[in-house]
């Protein structure tokens, strides 16, 4: 990544601009570029089809990374985005029960595996954390997440 920080971050504020972003997500600039994020939030999913903690306060403009672990036995997911993406995304997983994703504002985490997201929120629009392991979201598996 040649860009400087000041640079990377108009970036993400011009691309933020230019999608319009209906789901207020970006994915933050390369990862692996040195700087470690501002904030950093442990997530749990589990077989109990359980995201912890179920509400996530997280802050407006900062990059955040999750670090989320699956303690579970089977495949989990954690999928940030919109209710309507949220739905939007359920219905493209559904019968695919051995899909694997990882999408700029979600991944698939294995059992016993942790895996990180890095994203930053530009405004304070309700967003929402889901796996989409067919069954699991309609089941209750998401967290709340509040931008402040
Ligand atoms: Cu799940």
């Amino acid at each position: 990544m040649y860009l400087t920080r000041p640079a990377a971050l108009l970036l993400l504020v011009a691309l933020a601009a230019v999608t319009g972003c209906s789901s207020a997500v970006t994915q933050a600039p390369a990862a692996g570029s040195g700087a470690p994020s501002a904030t950093r939030i442990s997530v749990t999913l589990s077989d109990a089809l359980k995201i912890e903690p179920a509400q996530i306060n997280v802050p407006v403009g900062v990059s955040v990374t999750f670090v989320v672990t699956n303690k579970g036995t089977t495949n989990h997911e954690f999928f940030v985005g919109s209710e309507k993406a949220q739905s939007d995304h359920d219905k493209a997983m559904s019968g695919h029960v051995a899909m694997e994703m990882d999408e700029p504002t979600g991944i698939s985490v294995k059992p016993g595996a942790t895996k990180e997201l890095t994203l930053t929120f530009a405004d304070t629009t309700p967003i929402v954390g889901g796996c989409h392991i067919p069954g699991h979201y309609l089941a209750g598996m998401k967290a709340t997440i509040t931008v402040q």
